[in-house]
């Protein structure tokens, strides 16, 4: 409605006065330092993929077949940076469309900006292994967006008024913001530079571990009950660490001390040069609820931590190793775990691949049979062997039980909690574990009547949790079923439910569901 040369006559000071050029070139600014900011949130998290790369992926993954094909012909290998290029050219554009919207309401752009960064975390959420905390990046570019692009436009209003300060003073913030923008873009530029060397040497490594094949009879074939084996993108993450600790092998080592005969330092090579053990073992979280998915199952690879600390020698009295991690976390854990018959090892590789970055790479340690918070150190740097009664950790500090086992715990995978499934017969099943005891039993119980033995899956030992399932006839109604399990020390979990603090959670699992 208005010209686009920037020379208003009438109204000035009112947003219809203003030159659509000029807001465009704000908006478009504005787009550039958001995914700046965005970009810099990504690498000063440890993000893996940020925004921008997510968003790059999205637009490859919707461009029909033929036409990706065609253009991969035509550009060869400069496919990948071009769709960054392109998909942050397209993104400026809509950007400065953005900004030429403050003329028909001031509230326009910031719509759009929500469109935008909806598009983005949805990119960022469809990636495996993808965690909420992912989402920072999108908030901080959103926020950027929004307030960047009032201070601008409220210059550029100024500005439609044609007196010459002003509009020198829009030329400055313009200029000013889209230096900041290349200077921040260029900062994260710098600071992602060791996340991506040392995620180049995670994938070039290749270390003498197998994927580990899943014994036969370990899946009963229930659909929607967990996989006995818990792909790594799907494991479930807990760490205290805000920005991921980005280790390079050649960079790691082990300190082991204290109580010991002989100090060591040992060097990644150190660790792959030793035998490998390799087991499947189940890890889970204190924090898990009953009926809770913070519990994995992979196949592990790393060297026995009774072999490390018989070469350290310890010495008499020691009960705990205080782990210290790369970040600065600490937790303690019974030496005897440690250094028992049982597999607990500083784990390399994970389902056969070096460990993800995420889950502690280059090294972490796993014991079976106890909860993350006293055992699972990810990140690695230091073992102090020592008694419990000399030190305290990060978790234990904040109210949480000093030793923690797990404990014998059982779960209802299918059906879901509010499910509705056609009445009549009805398979169920889920999981139950028990590391270091082993589950001998798993039972059922739908709606009070008498508890039924649920069918087992194969296990290779007591360390992996194990899938159970049975069938039911259920008529129309809503319904409930229960679950227990009983371990080889012949305990059977009770109806009383315990809290997850402060050394896990206990009770029956209960699913409310509907038969129609
Ligand atoms: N460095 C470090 N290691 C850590 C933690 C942590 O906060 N920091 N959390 C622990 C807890 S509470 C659990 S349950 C496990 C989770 O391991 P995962 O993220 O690989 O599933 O890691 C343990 N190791
Ligand atoms: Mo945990």
């Amino acid at each position: 409605m208005r010209d686009d040369g920037g020379v208003s006559t009438e109204s000035s000071g009112s947003p219809q006065s203003l030159s659509g050029r000029r807001l465009f070139l704000a908006g478009a600014v504005t787009g550039a330092a958001g995914v700046a900011t965005s970009q810099a949130t990504t690498e000063l998290l440890r993000v893996e993929t940020g925004p921008v790369v997510a968003v790059g992926e999205l637009v490859r993954d919707l461009t029909p077949g033929p036409i990706a094909e065609w253009l991969i012909g035509v550009v060869k290998h400069a496919d990948k940076p071009l769709l960054i290029i392109g998909t942050g050219l397209g993104l400026l554009v809509l950007c400065g469309l953005a900004g030429t919207l403050v003329r028909r309401h001031p509230l326009l752009p910031d719509l759009l900006f929500l469109v935008l960064a909806a598009v983005a975390g949805y990119a960022v959420l469809r990636r495996s292994g993808s965690a909420p905390a992912d989402m920072l990046p999108v908030l901080v570019g959103w926020i950027t967006w929004v307030v960047v692009l009032r201070l601008l436009t409220d210059m550029a209003v100024r500005a439609g008024e044609e007196t010459g300060l002003d509009r020198r003073a829009f030329l400055t913030r313009m200029t000013a913001v889209a230096v900041g923008a290349l200077v921040v873009g260029g900062l994260s530029q710098l600071l992602g530079r060791g996340r991506r060397q040392v995620e180049q040497a995670r994938r070039l490594l290749r270390l003498p571990v197998k994927a580990g094949r899943a014994p036969d009879g370990v899946e009963l074939g229930v659909d929607g009950v967990a996989p006995w084996r818990t792909p790594n993108a799907d494991f479930y993450l807990i760490h205290t660490a805000i920005a991921i600790p980005t280790v390079s092998p050649a960079d790691w080592s082990l300190r082991i001390h204290g109580m010991v005969e002989r100090e060591l330092v040992l060097s990644y090579q150190d660790l792959v040069e030793r035998q490998l053990t390799e087991d499947w073992i189940t890890l889970c979280c204190v924090s898990n609820p009953v009926g809770g998915d913070l519990i994995g199952n992979a196949y592990w690879s790393g060297v026995l931590t009774r072999q490390l600390l018989s070469e350290a020698g310890v010495k008499e009295g020691a009960d705990a190793v205080k782990q210290t991690s790369q970040d600065g976390w600490t937790c303690g854990t019974p030496l005897v775990a440690m250094t028992d018959a049982r597999n607990a090892m500083v784990a390399l590789a994970m389902n056969g691949e070096p460990l993800p970055i995420k889950h502690g790479f280059p090294a972490r340690t796993v014991v079976p049979g106890l909860f993350g918070y006293v055992s699972a150190t990810k990140w690695l740097t230091e073992w102090e062997v020592t008694r419990f009664d000399k030190f305290s950790a990060y978790w234990t500090e904040r109210g949480w039980g000093e030793r923690g086992p797990v404990k014998t715990e059982s779960r209802v995978d299918v059906p879901r909690n509010g499910a509705s499934v056609p009445a009549g017969r009805l398979r169920v099943g889920g999981s139950a574990w028990a590391q270091q005891t082993g589950i001998t039993r798993v039972e059922f119980q739908i709606d009070g009547s008498p508890w039924q033995e649920a069918d087992l899956g194969a296990v290779p030992g007591v360390d992996t949790w194990v899938q159970w399932s049975g069938e039911a006839e259920v008529d129309k109604g809503s319904h409930q079923i229960a679950v227990r399990a009983t371990d080889k020390a012949d305990y059977t979990q009770t109806a009383v439910r315990v809290d997850v603090v402060p050394d896990g959670a206990t009770g029956w699992h209960t699913v409310e569901f509907d038969a129609t």
